[in-house]
């Protein structure tokens, strides 16, 4: 009976079980047990629940080692090494694995068939299941329904929806609360269900719409930013040919009511925005969609490492130097600030075609100790730099933002400085008689710009 679980819900004494600990799982688990929910967590990745017992974060987020320590001190989450346990002793379980592409860019949707494999063995009656991992479109309809409503009803003795996560990794739990949620239905109590339960942990909105829509909406979010930011990029490109700054331009047309470009930059990482483009694309059916503004979005994002590439080789070349007498110097292999996250990092692609080109490549994140193949360096100071031709910030780390530019003063004679990212300021480098480029703005680098884009 539905009206049995909605109470539990409601006063707090429904369990919850969240398959998949990374960064949508984790701070999921936290914020429903800092909420008042007995959570348990799973992941298969036992390494990940070897480090929360220790009360240790597998990854970097602001407040999430402190509220990992209290949950597990108070009781309220329990992560849990036997997936028997979590399900029995559960009446929730939301499921938050990982659904990458393969090397074709096709949707691998193996964690997430091992999840629902593993889940359906079990007696789900009397059980609310939800997704939240990015799904192509029929997925929750033609793949997780009918696994795991073998023999028991859909609506009468076992409820499911899709409920499509949308937090910033690094943001999650102060994004969390303020998020409106979208519930994605095929029977109208499992929608209320999952609506009384996410209403304990948003003050946001939340819609129910059917579940075909939940999955679009989710993949179209990300592909809206996707294709934002390749025009951002390629209105960059133009703007270097004009020789026209795009963070002014940028600023100007934002203040029109009804535009809103994104930045440009060194190109789109992480685990989200690269690849929901090709789920938007591939329903669960097999038959890809052809959409050319979303692929060529995708071809211009991918194509950013090595635009700024060629802008450090041109730079390089006005001061008649090669790549193969430099050494240059990265600041961030994350795929964006105060992350711990390297996947799909524009620094990868830039790295490795840097080396290729007998480039010698430093690397400095202090968040991470992925290098890309590139040397990397403990501490940011005088002494490397004296041996640096070329600095190219890729992630905006605050830590980055803290830089005093006279700190490039060490490297070799006319330092270049590529920031990415705009974060540092433009006029404080170049009044040290230093050269300042950025996506779209070439400032005293007096690169010859009639090249192809
Ligand atoms: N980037 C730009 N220019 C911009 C904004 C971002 O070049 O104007 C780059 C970043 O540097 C980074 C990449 O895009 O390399 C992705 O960063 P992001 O902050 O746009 O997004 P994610 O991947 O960290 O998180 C996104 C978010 N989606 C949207 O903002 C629509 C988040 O809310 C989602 O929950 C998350 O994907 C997800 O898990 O799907």
């Amino acid at each position: 009976m539905h009206e049995i679980l909605s109470k539990k819900i409601q006063n707090f004494h429904s369990k919850i079980c969240i398959i998949g600990l990374g960064q949508v799982g984790l701070p999921t688990a936290l914020i429903f047990s800092k909420a008042g929910y007995k959570v348990f967590g799973y992941d298969i990745n036992t390494s990940i629940l070897e480090l929360l017992l220790k009360k240790r974060s597998p990854f970097e987020e602001k407040g999430l080692k402190e509220l990992i320590t209290q949950t597990i001190e108070n009781k309220k989450f329990e992560p849990n090494f036997s997936l028997n346990n979590c399900i029995e002793n559960c009446d929730i379980i939301i499921v938050c694995v990982a659904t990458p592409t393969t090397s074709d860019v096709l949707p691998n949707l193996s964690f997430l068939e091992n999840a629902i494999n593993s889940i359906s063995k079990f007696d789900l009656s009397e059980k609310l299941i939800i997704i939240e991992s990015s799904i192509p479109p029929g997925t929750f309809k033609k793949l997780v329904l009918p696994k795991i409503t073998n023999n028991i009803s859909l609506g009468k003795n076992v409820w499911a929806a899709y409920v499509p996560e949308r937090l910033s990794p690094g943001q999650a739990l102060s994004e969390i609360k303020k998020t409106p949620r979208i519930i994605g239905q095929e029977d109208s109590n499992s929608g209320n269900l999952a609506k009384s339960l996410y209403q304990n942990i948003t003050n946001s909105e939340i819609f129910i719409t059917e579940s075909t829509t939940a999955e679009l909406s989710k993949l179209v979010e990300n592909t809206f930013r996707d294709v934002n930011i390749a025009f951002a990029n390629e209105i960059s490109i133009i703007c270097e040919k004009y020789n026209v700054d795009f963070g002014d331009l940028v600023k100007i047309c934002n203040s029109h009511p009804r535009v809103n470009l994104h930045m440009a930059g060194p190109g789109v990482g992480g685990p989200c925005l690269p690849k929901d483009p090709y789920l938007l694309l591939n329903p669960i059916n097999g038959n890809t969609i052809e959409s050319k503004i979303i692929s060529e979005s995708r071809k211009i994002n991918d194509l950013m490492p090595l635009h700024i590439s060629k802008l450090v080789t041109q730079a390089l070349e006005n001061q008649n130097k090669t790549l193969s007498d430099s050494t240059i110097i990265i600041l961030g292999t994350a795929y964006k600030g105060n992350v711990s996250d390297t996947r799909y990092s524009p620094s990868k692609e830039l790295i490795h075609d840097l080396q290729q080109k007998q480039c010698s490549v430093l690397v400095y994140d202090p968040l991470t100790d992925e290098s890309f193949g590139g040397e990397r360096i403990q501490f940011l100071d005088e002494k490397t730099l004296s041996n640096c031709d070329a600095l190219i910030i890729i992630s905006d780390h605050d830590e980055f933002k803290k830089i005093n530019p006279s700190l490039f003063q060490s490297m070799i004679n006319k330092p270049i400085i590529v920031d990415t990212k705009r974060i540092l300021n433009s006029d404080d480098i170049e009044n040290l008689n230093m050269i300042y480029i950025s996506v779209g703005y070439l400032g005293n680098s007096v690169i010859s710009n009639s090249e192809e884009i």
